[in-house]
């Protein structure tokens, strides 16, 4: 049965999309031009430099600022459908609010837009990467409700500036990764330590400033620029370490995924029901005298709830799931465990992992993922806007990148021929070697080399390029699925 299904199914649907993406802060540089206002990034990496590895920073990383046609021209050569890029929010708003516009940032992002589209490249664009402008962080950043209407604000300006050429937008990337890296651990900008609240006042803020943004796309832009919105969730796949921890590794998904996706893509809407009453529960027994997550309004639910146009979800790896041992330190959510759940996440020591460490390759994890978004959510289009491996060094023959990408496509068409699922498209993170965050320069994602030793930032392809670029042009994988 296996050969068979490979043989016959290892095509993509017609119509299936294929891109590469890469975030404005990673790869952009040109930090203080013209008037572009400071980020957290900027404040975070000045102020911090110890953050990073060998105190590295993204004041010019790959500059694409300057180098956006390279980029452009490469995204073109592998043949891509479209190009993921996010803007900087502090570039287009220098005060971070709406009475000051870069004409400069403008410009920028219309080359960028123009110059995709004259190569037949479709521009997908996200609204936040991470680059929050640091007059907002300075009023409590995604602690502070009224940064909603700050984002709407932004939001309203970029749908009505470039909506007329951009059909495909996410809010939002990976909130989690912000609410949890940003406000709980710290070990990101804005470096806030504060594991009671930080990251459930950035989850909440989060869903609404992205609700807000949609329906603000829905009442003034969809009618004449016919586009799509959604929000871009990091995804981590938990399995149960022994079979007992079967309903942890469900609590751990909710905790995860859930927080971020019931208030908009279930039909109730509101926090996932199994973690709203186990954080009650938590809170009250750390005596608390409401929730530590916090309520929604009867409108809030409403506002939120079906504020989407399709799932979109990054997707790079998988833990396992146990119950935490006594006076075992759990580290914070999510990616080592949660006090919450007085849980641990570990590996299986059979998963390997490219250059980052925490990326364990696993990639049945993709379409167990799926197949979970499925029965929670129903059948939803549902569209990968991130998936990638990392390397070390000077590296342009890249076969472990090759297996990646092919075997986590196998399990994307799996998906889609085997159990059903509506799976639209495809992004490979990322088009060119970049600021890889904490990791700074030395983890490499790129299916282009980017020479940090030189001023020009030359880009070079990798064999993985030239795998992607079949893929793409074939629209199929050489199969070996014994499996399914
Ligand atoms: C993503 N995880 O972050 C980001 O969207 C990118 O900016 C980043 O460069 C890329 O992945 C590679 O790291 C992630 O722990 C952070 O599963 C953490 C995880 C996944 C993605």
């Amino acid at each position: 049965v296996s050969a068979v299904w490979c043989k016959n199914s290892r095509e993509f649907p017609p119509g299936f999309i294929f891109g590469a993406a890469t975030a404005s802060y990673q790869v952009e540089g040109a930090w203080n031009v013209s008037d572009k206002g400071e980020s957290i990034w900027d404040r975070f990496v000045h102020t911090n430099p110890d953050a990073i590895k060998n105190g590295e920073n993204g004041d010019v990383a790959a500059d694409s600022y300057h180098n956006w046609q390279q980029d452009i021209d490469i995204a073109s050569d592998i043949g891509l459908h479209f190009y993921r890029f996010s803007l900087s929010w502090p570039r287009l708003l220098p005060s971070g609010f709406i009475n000051n516009k870069s004409e400069d940032g403008k410009n920028y992002y219309n080359k960028l837009i123009d110059g995709l589209l004259a190569k037949g490249i479709e521009p997908v664009v996200t609204l936040y990467h991470w680059d929050l402008p640091q007059s907002i962080q300075d009023l409590g950043g995604w602690t502070n409700p009224l940064i909603a209407d700050y984002f709407a604000d932004y939001a309203d300006y970029v749908f009505n500036t470039f909506g007329d050429r951009v059909r495909t937008w996410l809010t939002i990337n990976e909130a989690i990764s912000v609410c949890d890296f940003g406000y709980n651990s710290g070990l990101t900008a804005p470096g806030i330590k504060e594991p009671i609240y930080g990251t459930y006042l950035c989850n909440k803020h989060m869903l609404i400033a992205h609700a807000k943004a949609y329906r603000i796309y829905d009442r003034y832009y969809r009618s004449t620029q016919h586009g799509k919105v959604s929000f871009a969730n990091n995804l981590l796949w938990i399995e149960p370490l022994t079979p007992a921890d079967e309903e942890l590794a469900e609590l751990g998904l909710q905790h995860s995924a859930g927080r971020y996706s019931h208030p908009i893509y279930s039909k109730k809407g509101g926090w996932p029901p199994s973690i709203e009453r186990f954080m009650e529960d938590y809170s009250r027994k750390q005596g608390f005298n409401i929730s530590r997550l916090p309520r929604f309004t009867k409108e809030e639910i409403k506002l939120i709830r079906g504020s989407y146009d399709f799932y979109a979800f990054n997707h790079y790896t998988t833990r396992l799931i146990r119950p935490a041992q006594p006076g075992e330190d759990t580290g914070f959510w999510f990616l080592t465990g949660s006090p919450e759940l007085n849980a641990v996440l570990v590996s299986d020591p059979s998963w390997p992992s490219g250059a980052s460490e925490m990326m364990l390759v696993y990639p049945k994890g993709m379409r167990r993922m799926i197949a979970w978004l499925r029965k929670e959510y129903g059948d939803l289009p549902f569209f990968t806007t991130e998936n990638g491996y990392s390397t070390s060094g000077h590296k342009l023959n890249d076969p472990d990148r090759i297996k990646f990408i092919k075997d986590y496509l196998e399990q994307v068409l799996l998906s889609i021929w085997e159990d059903g699922a509506k799976v639209f498209g495809y992004t490979y993170w990322s088009l060119i070697d970049n600021f890889e965050w904490t990791d700074g320069y030395g983890v490499k994602f790129g299916l282009y080399e980017v020479d940090y030793n030189d001023t020009s930032r030359t880009r070079t392809q990798r064999e993985s390029a030239r795998y992607f670029s079949d893929v793409i042009r074939t629209n199929l994988i050489d199969c070996d699925v014994t499996e399914t």
